[in-house]
């Protein structure tokens, strides 16, 4: 039933996007993150989709823009500097492609995003160039992140889940000799306690000095990456978004050929995050070979990438038991569960839009329906935040989230159609 809350929530919903815009891209919240952030703009145009189309193409077509001649698209885009978010564009020294930008990419949802835009507002003009660039950065991600069909990221920062314990022992590996002292920004914005460690920030730092010192040159960095864990955000989401985007190559009329190989191919790696012991997807640091035992909500994307599973939904059951607002990214009543640490166990709105659209394609739609109206819930009730209190729903992290609104609008709120 919609009430006079959700009304609001969706005029809320709209102003933020429309707030954060700053001309063609919009920034995650004011602050805290003042750049284009590569998913967070890609579930920003699924949200733009639903009440200004024209603004959803652009938010795709100025992340593209900043696309280097690799193929990969960065994570941020520095398209003005700004003196409020470390690390900056100085600090990456990244100058590859067209816009200053940082040196690894993330979780390339954006294909499924486009594909939402497309269909709200069909445009072939439009989609043909984005059509040929998404397989391209598509074709990066098996060139230079591929091991047996796994995606592996080379930095937390590029999984987007950025202190999850899955990266716990490859990161504990690293000496972060010579990392020098610098100043996070990020803790004045936000409390400490809901934000990385000292420890986790020096890593992040000294993988980023690596890069730099390599010219962030793929050929150069791939036989000495510091680095390397094999993840399910990563593997889960692209094995979608290629699929999303056969569909519209064969919608345009283009060749589909690699784009299914690489399907076929990452079907193998997605079923090796399978943890033998356990049953669950879980990362496998690729430096050790070993599973990292932790469920985290990317387990959960495995039907968002068309893998049916009956485990993965025992646990979520558990979550919904243990939390009045799931999904935990990390599991409750675990050792390392931390409520408001970021993610290492607050729930993430977005994370469970794919969710639920994955139970949804898998036929699981009671389970997708509680999971919505659970978001509903917890949106309606505490706001736009970043992330989320699973017990309490307290809000934290930054506030006046795009991709809270943008799930919101386009998914969680009653106003959704068909709802
Ligand atoms: C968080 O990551 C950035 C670094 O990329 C940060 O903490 O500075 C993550 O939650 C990431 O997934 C997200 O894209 C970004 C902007 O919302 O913030």
């Amino acid at each position: 039933m919609t009430t006079m809350k959700h009304i609001e929530r969706d005029e809320q919903a709209r102003a933020i996007l429309r707030g954060n815009d700053r001309g063609g891209y919009t920034v995650p919240t004011a602050g805290l993150y003042p750049y284009q952030w590569n998913w967070d703009s890609a579930f920003t145009a699924w949200g733009l989709a639903t009440f200004d189309t024209e603004r959803a193409w652009a938010e795709i077509e100025t992340l593209m823009s900043g696309q280097w001649p690799s193929g990969m698209v960065p994570h941020i885009l520095f398209h003005r500097p700004d003196p409020g978010y470390f690390p900056g564009p100085d600090v990456w020294g990244a100058d590859r492609g067209p816009i200053p930008s940082s040196g690894i990419s993330q979780p390339p949802v954006a294909a499924t995003m486009l594909r939402a835009v497309h269909e709200s507002a069909p445009n072939e003009a439009r989609l043909r160039p984005l059509f040929a660039a998404l397989k391209a950065w598509h074709g990066w991600f098996m060139k230079w992140r591929c091991d047996g069909g796994a995606i592996f990221i080379t930095h937390p920062w590029e999984a987007g889940r950025d202190n999850a314990p899955d990266w716990d022992e490859a990161m504990a590996a690293i000496d972060p000799v010579g990392v020098g002292e610098y100043t996070r920004r990020d803790t004045s914005h936000v409390d400490a306690s809901m934000r990385p460690t000292k420890e986790e920030y020096d890593r992040y730092v000294w993988l980023v000095q690596q890069g730099r010192g390599h010219g962030w040159n793929d050929a150069e960095m791939a036989p000495v990456l510091p680095l390397r864990v094999a993840d399910p955000t990563m593997t889960f989401i692209l094995l979608r978004a290629n699929r999303d985007l056969t569909a519209l190559g064969l919608e345009l009329g283009e060749d589909i050929s690699e784009l299914q190989a690489w399907t076929e191919e990452l079907r193998t790696g997605a079923a090796r995050l399978r943890n033998p012991e356990t049953g669950i997807f879980d990362a496998i640091n690729l430096a050790t070979g070993q599973h990292t035992g932790n469920v985290s909500n990317a387990s959960y994307l495995c039907w968002y990438a068309g893998v049916d599973d009956g485990t993965m939904l025992s646990h979520l059951d558990a979550a919904f038991a243990h939390c009045r607002y799931p999904v935990p990214s990390h599991p409750s009543g675990t050792d390392k569960f931390d409520a408001k640490r970021y993610w290492r166990g607050p729930t993430w709105a977005f994370m469970n839009s794919m969710i639920g659209r994955g139970l949804n394609d898998m036929g699981y739609d009671d389970m997708a329906d509680r999971l919505r109206y659970a978001t509903r819930d917890l949106i309606a009730e505490h706001g736009f935040a970043e992330y989320f209190d699973p017990l309490t729903g307290d809000p934290a992290g930054g506030g006046m989230f795009s991709w809270t609104a943008a799930v919101w609008l386009a998914w969680a709120s009653p106003s959704v159609e068909g709802d």
